[in-house]
């Protein structure tokens, strides 16, 4: 009969996981405190951590802006891929009698004092750190960007973990750093989330990690959810069609503040059951879209360094996104024209014909913000600011 976590790791592999490990909670104990895995499970003695890894190709067409929706639609195949991972492993540990809990793989907070929901949040600190788990497990390394850098996939995966009350024996920790300071993660952050010099130090598995020091979370929530797109270069942007107009604020309380104010604005924000309520939820739903728009620092981080260098020229050479009339994010172009909206930002529209390719198939694809600013701009009721070319 193999051992329980040869066991595990066939099931995780068969269920298809890329990468698989586990670790003791005892080589968390001098984590930060989202290592703590009886946050989730008091009994908890050993976490199973995985990784699926995303298509480079898939990635690199993101990336140079030649194609939107695949990156969107794949996300959201991996990360139900996740979830399905973390069930069978659960499944299977509850049936040999043990506790178990599958980690959610996104948009699980820890509660915030003087944060009433997720729009009044700045810390952002999650139940359990994925991130430290994959660490602790031998899956990989955090790498200057903070994000779980792998040998072989660079940071291109997405993590999940089961925490169990199974006492497990622990992988070997991952020795060397896939991460060789290369920095085009800091280099393609269109809001300066990433410092390119100045670091910070955290303790892992007895292991000092070194990544680079960071702005508040909401200077990423800011690029990532796309209410700023556009780098302060102007010649390039994320998948964002959204743009601020000012420079993001120097001071992080101000920062904070700004975000906070974006959220409370964001037709988004103003549903009652949407993404941040129930992640796995939405996750299984068909009609939803995974609006993404970013993640930039992680997408440029290939295991190569010379795809790495690539892949920031790709993005510093893809132009402006452009909110398209059906929806779809598309590069911009000389029709493309920026509207004043009521939400804090400006929004880039592509006016000319639809070419009707790759159209948004999921009922509820477009993000709300996107379906309101089309309904107002449709109407007749948005203001033009500036006529320019934006390619
Ligand atoms: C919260 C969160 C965010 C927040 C905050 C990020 C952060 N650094 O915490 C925001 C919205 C900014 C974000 C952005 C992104 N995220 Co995110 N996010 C998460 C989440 C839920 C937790 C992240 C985490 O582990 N934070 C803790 C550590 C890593 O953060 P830290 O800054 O180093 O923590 C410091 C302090 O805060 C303190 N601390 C840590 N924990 C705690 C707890 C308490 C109570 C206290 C007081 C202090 C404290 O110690 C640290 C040293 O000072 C995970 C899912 C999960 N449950 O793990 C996904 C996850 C990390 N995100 C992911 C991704 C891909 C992204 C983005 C690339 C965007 C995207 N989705 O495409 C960017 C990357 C930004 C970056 N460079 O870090 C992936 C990472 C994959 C990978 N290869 O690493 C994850 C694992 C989701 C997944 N299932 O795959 N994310
Ligand atoms: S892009 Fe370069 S510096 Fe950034 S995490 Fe990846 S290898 Fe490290
Ligand atoms: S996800 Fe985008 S905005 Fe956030 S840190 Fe990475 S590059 Fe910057």
């Amino acid at each position: 009969m193999p051992h329980l976590e040869d066991r595990i790791k066939d099931l995780a592999r068969r269920a298809g996981s890329d990468i698989v490990g586990i670790t003791a909670v005892e080589r968390l104990a001098d984590a930060p405190p989202s290592g703590d895995a009886a946050y989730l499970l008091p009994s908890a003695r050993s976490v199973v951590a995985f990784a699926v890894a995303l298509d480079p190709l898939i990635t690199e067409a993101y990336l140079g802006k030649r194609e939107w929706i695949r990156h969107c639609r794949e996300r959201k195949e991996v990360v139900q891929r996740l979830y399905r991972i973390g069930d069978e492993v659960a499944e299977f540990l509850e049936s040999e009698g043990f506790e178990a809990v599958n980690v959610d793989i996104n948009n699980n907070y820890r509660p915030e004092e003087g944060a009433a929901d997720v729009t009044e949040m700045t810390e952002f600190h999650p139940e359990f750190s994925l991130r430290y788990a994959g660490v602790a497990a031998g899956l990989g390394r955090l790498g200057w960007s903070g994000n779980l850098m792998t040998p072989d996939h660079g940071a291109l995966v997405e993590l999940g973990s089961v925490i169990t009350s199974a006492p497990l024996e622990s992988d070997p920790l991952l020795e060397e750093s896939p991460c060789d300071r290369c920095k085009m993660c800091s280099l393609v952050c269109p809001v300066g989330m990433i410092d390119s010099k100045a670091s910070v130090e955290l303790r892992i598995a007895g292991r000092i990690e070194t990544i680079a020091r960071k702005r508040s979370n909401t200077c990423c929530w800011i690029g990532c959810t796309g209410y700023e797109g556009l780098h302060a270069s102007g010649r390039w942007s994320n998948w964002s069609p959204y743009r601020l107009g000012a420079p993001l604020p120097e001071d992080d309380e101000e920062l904070n503040g700004l975000c906070i104010a974006l959220q409370k604005a964001d037709p988004q924000m103003q549903i009652e059951d949407n993404s941040f309520d129930d992640f796995r939820r939405a996750v299984f739903d068909p009609d939803w879209f995974y609006m993404t728009v970013c993640g930039y620092c992680r997408g440029v981080c290939s295991p190569r360094r010379s795809e790495r260098i690539a892949n920031r020229r790709s993005i510093a050479s893809s132009g402006q996104a452009a909110l398209a009339a059906d929806g779809r994010h598309v590069a911009a172009s000389e029709d493309s024209v920026e509207f004043e909206t009521p939400f804090g930002v400006s929004a880039l529209i592509a006016e000319g014909p639809e070419d009707g390719a790759d159209r948004l198939s999921e009922s509820a694809g477009r993000s709300p913000m996107d379906a309101e600013v089309l309904r107002l701009y449709h109407s007749g009721r948005l203001d033009r600011i500036d006529s320019g070319s934006k390619d």
